[in-house]
C-alpha cells in the first residue's frame, strides 16, 4: 500500500463529504439541556464522536416487536454486523429482531452501496417513520453506523435483561466519515498482565467510540507477554513477572490469534509492539546469552525506565529480533509492527541508530510497515515508517524538529502527546479509587485531553503527515479492568472524537453535554468512570 495515496484519498473523501452536506447543525434544536451557555445539541447529534453532519427532522423511528434487521445483498461481513447489532438489541428490547437478507422498505436496514463520498469507514444513517437505514461502502462503515444507532437509542438498550422501552431513534439524517485513518488506543499488558477477556472488554469499549486500532504493548522490563516458539523462555520465564510482584502471564499463540480475531470483529486492527532495544529486562532475564556479559539479569518488578538494553554489537541479538518479528508477522494480519525504540537510555546513541536500522529492516523483510516511538525520528526511519509522538510541554524543540523533519521526508505521524492523550496521567482530582496513574507529564483533566487540534499540534508538521492519534494506557499503577476504566473514562471518548470528527464540530461546551449523556450508558454497561467536576453529570443511572 502506498501510505501517501491512502492518506490523501481519505482526506479528499472527508472533504467531499463535508462540502456536500454542509457542516453540522448542532445549534438548532431546543432539547439539548446541560450548561446554560452551551449551544443545544439536538437529540440526533447527541453522539460521540460528533458526526460530520446532522440534519434532524420531526419523525422518529421506533423499534417494535415486528422490526426486522434487513441486510440485503448477501455479504457475509455485512451479515455479521447485523448479527452483532441483533446481539446488542435483543436482550434489552426482548424482541426477536430477525436478521434477514430480504429487501424491504421497513425495519433496520444495513445497506452496502458504492457511493464514493462515504469513504472506507463512513456511513449515512437515515431515520424516519418506516425505517432506520444505515448505508456504507464497506462493512466497517456499517459497523460505525451501528455504534451511532446504539447511542441514539435510550441507554437502557445496553442492558442484558428486558427493559420497557420505548425504543425510539430520533428522526433525520446523519452523514459521517472520519477525519483520520488512524484512531488508536494502546494497552500496556506488560507492566501488568491483562487476560484475553479483560482485553476483549476494553476492545468493546473502544469500538463504541469508533476507535479502529488497538496497539498492544507486549513486552517491557517487567514482562514478556507472547509465546514465541523459537525462544520459549521469553514467555515461560520472561512472562512470569509484573509490576509489584504479581504472577504476570502471557498469551499463547492461539490466545493472541483470538484477540486479533475479536478485535477485527469490532473493526479494530491490532498493532503489536515489541519494545527494543531498551525496555528489555524481561528478555535479558530469560536469555543470559542476549546480554553483552552473558549473565542473566534479575527479574524487575519496579517502575523505573531506561536501564536495560539488548547487546547491539552481538550477532545473536539479530537472530532474536529476526525470530521474534518473523513469528509475530505470521500471527498478525495487520500491516504494522511497532518496535518501540523509546527511552533507550542504556544504549549508546550510535549503537541505537545501528540497532534501529537492523530492526526496521527485519520488519520490512517480513512484509510489515515499521512503527516506532518518536525517538526513531532521531535515528534513520525507513520509508513508510510511522512515528508516534509522545512528547509534552517539556519536550525540547530539537526533539520536535526531528519528528517534523522525518515527516517532511515521508514518515507519517501518530500523535499521542503525553500531557493530553496519556490515559495513565492522573486527573487533577483524587478519583474514587485513589492514587491511580502517574503525573510525570502533569495532571490531565477532561478538557485538556479534548481541547487540542491534532492538525495543528506540532509546529511545522505538514497537515497531511498526521495519520491520526492514539491514546496510550500504561499500566504501572493499573491491574484490573475497573482501574483501566476509571482512567479511560471519561477521557477516552474525547480523544476518539479528536480522531474521528471534523474540526468544525469541536466545541467544549457542546462536547460536555454529549459526554454527560454517555454516563447513563456506562452505568448500564458496568463501565466505571471518573465523575470529573468539569462535566454536569446526570444524577441517576437510567
Ligand atoms: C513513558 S511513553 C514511557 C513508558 C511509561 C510511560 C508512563 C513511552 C514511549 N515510554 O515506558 O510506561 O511513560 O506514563
Amino acid at each position: 500500500m502506498n501510505p501517501r495515496h491512502t492518506r490523501s484519498s481519505l482526506l479528499v473523501g472527508s472533504l467531499l463529504l463535508i462540502a456536500a452536506t454542509g457542516v453540522s447543525c448542532f445549534a438548532d434544536s431546543g432539547d439539548g439541556g446541560g450548561a446554560a451557555s452551551a449551544p443545544a445539541v439536538p437529540a440526533l447529534g447527541r453522539v460521540i464522536p460528533a458526526p460530520a453532519s446532522v440534519t434532524p427532522h420531526e419523525v422518529p423511528y421506533r423499534i417494535t416487536s415486528a422490526t426486522p434487521i434487513r441486510v440485503p445483498g448477501g455479504s457475509r461481513k455485512a451479515r455479521e454486523v447485523a448479527d452483532y447489532l441483533a446481539d446488542v438489541l435483543r436482550p434489552s428490547t426482548g424482541y426477536a429482531l430477525p436478521v434477514t437478507a430480504d429487501t424491504g422498505a421497513d425495519g433496520i436496514r444495513l445497506l452496502l452501496a458504492d457511493e464514493a463520498d462515504l469513504g472506507t469507514e463512513g456511513y449515512r444513517l437515515e431515520s424516519g417513520e418506516r425505517a432506520v437505514t444505515i448505508t456504507a461502502r464497506r462493512p466497517a462503515g456499517l459497523f460505525h453506523g451501528v455504534q451511532t444507532l446504539r447511542q441514539l437509542l435510550p441507554p437502557a438498550v445496553e442492558a442484558r435483561t428486558a427493559r420497557p422501552g420505548p425504543w425510539t431513534v430520533p428522526g433525520g439524517t446523519v452523514r459521517d466519515a472520519p477525519r483520520y485513518a488512524y484512531r488508536g488506543a494502546m494497552l500496556d499488558v506488560a507492566r501488568h498482565f491483562f487476560t484475553v477477556d479483560e482485553v476483549k472488554r476494553y476492545i468493546d469499549q473502544l469500538a463504541l467510540y469508533k476507535v479502529n486500532t488497538l496497539h498492544l504493548h507486549l513486552s517491557d522490563d517487567q514482562g514478556w507477554r507472547l509465546a514465541v516458539d523459537s525462544w520459549p523462555d521469553l514467555a515461560a520465564k520472561g512472562g512470569a513477572t509484573e509490576v509489584g510482584g504479581g504472577k504476570g502471564g502471557y498469551y499463547t499463540k492461539d490466545q493472541y490469534r483470538e484477540l486479533v480475531r475479536y478485535a477485527a470483529s469490532r473493526y479494530l486492527e491490532v498493532i503489536p509492539e515489541i519494545d527494543m532495544p531498551g525496555h528489555t529486562n524481561a528478555v535479558l532475564t530469560a536469555y543470559p546469552k542476549l546480554n553483552c556479559d552473558g549473565e542473566a539479569r534479575e527479574p524487575y518488578t519496579g517502575t523505573k525506565v531506561g536501564f536495560s538494553s539488548l547487546c547491539v554489537p552481538e550477532e545473536i541479538t539479530y537472530d532474536f529480533v529476526d525470530d521474534v518479528i518473523r513469528e509475530l508477522a505470521e500471527l498478525t494480519p495487520g500491516e504494522v509492527i511497532h518496535i518501540g525504540g523509546d527511552e533507550a537510555d542504556a544504549t549508546p546513541a550510535d549503537e541505537y541508530a545501528t540497532f534501529m536500522d537492523r530492526a526496521q529492516e527485519v520488519v520490512n523483510r517480513y512484509g510489515k510497515r515499521v512503527m516506532g516511538w518518536h525517538q526513531l525520528a532521531g535515528a534513520r526511519p525507513v520509508d513508510g515508517a510511522v512515528i508516534q509522538y509522545w512528547g509534552y510541554d517539556e519536550t525540547g524543540d530539537a526533539e520536535r524538529e526531528e519528528v517534523v523533519r522525518a515527516a517532511r521526508e515521508g514518515a507519517e505521524v501518530v500523535l499521542s502527546p503525553a500531557d493530553r492523550a496519556y490515559l495513565d496521567m492522573q486527573y487533577p482530582e483524587v478519583t474514587d479509587i485513589p492514587y491511580l496513574g502517574l503525573e510525570w507529564a502533569g495532571k490531565v483533566d477532561v478538557r485538556r485531553s479534548y481541547d487540542w487540534d491534532p492538525g495543528a499540534y506540532l509546529d511545522g508538521l505538514p497537515a497531511d503527515a498526521v495519520l491520526g492519534i492514539e491514546a496510550p494506557l500504561w499500566t504501572e499503577t493499573l491491574s484490573t479492568s475497573t482501574e483501566l476504566e476509571v482512567m479511560a473514562f471519561p477521557r477516552l471518548p474525547g480523544l476518539a472524537e479528536l480522531g474521528w470528527s471534523p474540526r468544525s464540530t469541536h466545541d467544549w461546551d457542546a462536547y460536555r453535554q454529549r459526554l454527560a449523556a454517555q454516563a447513563p450508558r456506562w452505568d448500564v454497561l458496568g463501565i466505571r468512570y471518573h465523575r470529573s467536576p468539569q462535566v454536569s453529570w446526570p444524577a441517576s443511572a437510567e
